[in-house]
């Protein structure tokens, strides 16, 4: 593996590429082998255009030959893509200067996955691992001028199918795919198609150099001395280079330190003294500063012969495990703190679709929902350096997980694990500078595979160790001394708690568990027009309807489990009928969906953080979409926000208002609970009044909101008013107040939602407008809960959404539509409903 890319192929005619002008004889170079390849079915002539990186699904749909398997059940007949061996293949133009090099590779940074490279007809390589980069020795293949690359995909099932043949691995995921080292959902997953992809899924090209190439650049931080931190910057190089220079540029490009340091055995090592450093902090506690790291190896007369940049934060970031006396959680520059956050999944079945401006939506919009936290999630491929790079700039803290997931692992074969050794090594060079990496985790939930010895249940526990903690720790600690590694998550303290959704268990079981809860989660239906991207009118009479149904993958973790997504589907009507009512229509039922499982987790959420530090972590399952589908997302495939994400932005809030209520004792107590770095006053009002609105009682008090902590400040007595009005007509309104700031607003009930009999909110919209940015303020006669906006045809974002409104408390939102409307085609497009409107009357 070596460091990031640094292609730099140069163009003269359509297809044909090189690099190296043969003038700088000691650079290193590189010439891209992307862009424009053709794609044709093994034995076939017919060649279709593709695109590299990319995969033969995209490469299909783009030249028509595959209907969206996205679309209604297309997925069902995508199938034959993956049934067969498809050969990518493309002509480059390799110049004389380059060819003079030392030593010319071609370099492969993805190749999903069973292989075969061919190079002006010879066989070149077999490679069997989508997750490492490979290089080939290519110098003596290589011709002067016009040259060809072939390289042949076969089918994986077959492989997987024989691999199983001789020996069955125990699964809950696709048999035999563990023999396979491929991203696991690819083969289907609780929440994703069955859509087994093939390609060249990342950069290609040749690289020549001379003399000695960079191998790797680690960067150790010591942070004991006040006031300053010492880099360590070790240098490793490929062949025999001489020096090594190091320069650190602080964020506004003063230059911190230029040293050079001889090679001794392989190895160079500089040190640079930051004197004054900007620390790097999770988002919410200060600022994501980035230093610069350039790596320059060196001829014996100070020629390049290589270089790298990286860039890194200065912060000392752990995960402390579980112990007797603590909880497991982070820890950023000596100061614990919540992990609050999501399980990210890979956000496209088609990876390599995904752009750059994508990723950053998604990671900003975590920022936006007050997190500071995303586990990187076992079952998928090991991320794109430009999501943590993202990452290292709004101060995500990672929770990383190896890519193994839910199955056994063939741990006895020797040959497997010098593979998945390669692997880690790839990634934990590629990945090990990032700030935003406060944990690498061997595996997502194998321990519940763990046993004694080998059944046809579970795996060994020495295979277990001997993969997980040992072969995969072992490259950790080697390759990124200073971050944490864990066996597997939920193996560290950490807690995965499923009793709600798959246990059938209500809401309230969650106020039972207590810790790092890293997985937790409750379904919803994404929104109508989402819905709509998959499906024809005819497929939205019902939840049930068929089409609705092939998108709910509880249960059916890939195609050919003959199960029609009842089940799931049962389980989201079971709880949103328990909570609140039967939804009046189709429509009505997506939303209720979103705002039942969203009730659901801020019902945990909203716990975890009032007792801290008993628990120290939220991180809910899951953050987002691998395509349209019924899921436990917060965000949608198209990004688009669910109910939980507008909820998150509140629960999640940097100090947070929340009650507990005791329906026995009549009581709620009141907490106010603070990630904040600094202690503050605030000031909070409660209001309790029946369903129609009209106030029973209220009250207010001064608080003191200490950093990091969470304080039960008030106990409200309200038996007396529950026994007068009736306990489903009592709510309890609470805001809390910072400088004379809203930051906080919470509603407290004693009876499950459905028991209100709501009276018409007779809710009402205002909509001003200002160089193109909407407000809208919602007002209400009577209580109008979980209002909410949305605009017909467009898309839009808004500050908040699901808010409780009542007479005399109006609400008001800034929207910002996806495309610029006048003020009156808004207005035309607005639409405000509240839960209300969801029932029959
Ligand atoms: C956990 C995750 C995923 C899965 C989810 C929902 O086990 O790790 O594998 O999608 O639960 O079942």
């Amino acid at each position: 593996m070596k460091l990031a890319m640094r292609w730099c192929g140069l163009v003269l005619a359509a297809g044909v590429w090189f690099g190296g002008s043969g003038t700088a004889a000691a650079k290193l170079v590189q010439v891209d082998l992307g862009g424009a390849w053709q794609v044709a079915e093994a034995g076939s002539a017919e060649f279709i255009p593709a695109t590299v990186p990319g995969c033969i699904h995209t490469d299909l749909m783009a030249a028509h030959k595959l209907p969206d398997p996205f679309w209604r059940d297309n997925e069902a007949s995508s199938q034959w893509v993956s049934d067969k061996a498809w050969v990518y293949r493309r002509s480059f133009f390799a110049a004389p200067a380059l060819l003079a090099r030392e030593h010319v590779l071609l370099r492969c940074e993805g190749l999903d996955t069973l292989a075969t490279l061919k190079l002006n007809g010879a066989e070149l390589a077999r490679t069997d691992n989508m997750f490492r980069t490979w290089e080939f020795d290519v110098k003596k293949l290589l011709k002067s001028g016009s040259n060809e690359i072939e390289i042949t995909f076969e089918p994986v099932l077959p492989f997987i199918r024989a691999q199983e043949k001789r020996r069955k691995l125990p699964t809950w995921a696709y048999p035999g795919a563990a023999y396979l080292r491929k991203e696991p959902c690819n083969f289907g997953w609780d929440w994703g198609p069955t859509l087994i992809t093939c390609g060249i899924w990342k950069n290609i090209g040749l690289v020549a150099f001379d003399t000695a190439r960079l191998d790797g650049v680690l960067v150790l931080q010591d942070h004991k001395q006040p006031g300053q931190v010492g880099l360590e910057i070790q240098v490793t190089a490929e062949g025999d280079a001489p020096a090594a220079q190091v320069q650190v540029v602080a964020p506004h490009g003063e230059i911190l330190g230029t040293e050079k340091a001889a090679f001794s055995k392989g190895k160079a090592s500089a040190k640079v003294m930051v004197a004054k450093p900007q620390l790097w902090w999770p988002a919410g506690m200060g600022k994501q500063p980035l230093y610069t790291v350039k790596t320059t190896l060196l001829t014996a007369d100070n020629k390049t012969l290589d270089s790298s940049t990286q860039r890194i934060g200065l912060r000392t970031l752990q995960a402390v495990q579980q112990t007797k006396d603590t909880t497991m959680h982070f820890v950023a520059n000596g100061v614990p703190f919540f992990a609050k956050g999501g399980n990210w999944i890979p956000a496209d079945q088609f990876a390599t679709r995904l752009t750059k401006e994508r990723l950053r939506r998604y990671m900003e919009d975590a920022v936006a929902a007050n997190m500071n936290s995303l586990r990187f999630w076992g079952g998928g491929y090991y991320e794109e350096d430009e999501l943590f790079d993202l990452c290292d700039e709004l101060g995500l803290c990672i929770w990383l997980d190896f890519k193994f997931s839910c199955t056994t692992y063939p741990a006895f074969d020797d040959q497997f694990l010098a593979n998945v050794t390669a692997e880690a090594r790839d990634n934990l060079k590629r990945l090990r500078h990032h700030p935003s990496i406060a944990v690498w985790c061997g595996n997502n939930e194998i321990m519940f595979f763990r046993d004694k010895t080998w059944s046809d249940k579970k795996m060994s526990e020495d295979d277990y160790y001997k993969l997980f903690r040992d072969t995969l720790g072992n490259q950790a600690r080697e390759l990124a001394p200073q971050t944490d590694f864990v066996t597997g998550s939920p193996d560290c303290g950490d807690v995965h708690f499923w009793e709600v959704w798959h246990g059938g268990k209500p809401f309230e079981v969650y106020r039972n568990i207590h810790g790092f809860v890293s997985e937790f989660g409750f379904q919803s239906f994404p929104e109508p027009k989402t819905v709509a991207t998959f499906s024809e009118p005819a497929d939205r009479n019902s939840v049930y309807s068929r089409i609705m149904m092939w998108r709910m993958r509880s249960n059916r973790m890939y195609m050919d489990v003959k199960e029609d997504g009842k089940i799931g589907t049962d389980k989201i009507m079971k709880l949103v009928k328990q909570y609140f009512r039967d939804p009046k229509d189709f429509e009505s039922t997506l939303w209720l969906s979103q705002i039942t499982q969203g009730y659901g987790i801020k019902y945990g959420a909203e716990g975890w953080r009032r007792e801290m530090p008993k628990s120290m972590g939220c991180v809910y399952w899951q953050y987002n979409d691998t395509w349209p589908c019924s899921s436990w997302s917060s965000m949608d495939y198209f990004g688009r926000w669910k109910a939980l994400h507008y909820m998150a932005k509140n629960f999640y809030a940097p100090v947070l208002v929340s009650g507990a209520e005791d329906m026995k004792a009549g009581t709620v107590d009141l907490f106010v609970t603070s990630d904040r770095m600094e202690d503050c006053q605030g000031r909070l009002t409660w209001t309790v009044t029946d369903v129609a609105g009209q106030t029973i009682k209220q009250g207010a008090l001064d608080v003191a909101v200490p950093a990091h902590k969470s304080l039960k400040v008030e106990t409200l007595k309200l038996a007396d008013e529950i026994q007068k009005h009736g306990k489903n007509n009592v709510l309890v309104w609470l805001k809390l107040e910072v400088g004379g700031a809203a930051v906080s607003d919470n509603l407290v009930t004693f009876v499950y939602p459905r028991e209100f009999n709501l009276a018409d909110p007779q809710l009402a919209a205002t909509v001003a407008e200002a160089h193109g940015a909407f407000t809208v303020t919602l007002a209400a006669e009577h209580p109008a809960l979980w209002a909410w906006l949305e605009l017909d045809g467009v898309d839009a974002r808004c500050s908040g959404n699901f808010v409780h409104v009542t007479k005399g408390a109006p609400v008001t939102l800034s929207v910002q539509p996806a495309q610029p409307l006048s003020k009156a085609a808004f207005q035309k497009a607005l639409r405000v409903r509240s839960l209300f409107d969801t029932y029959a009357h």
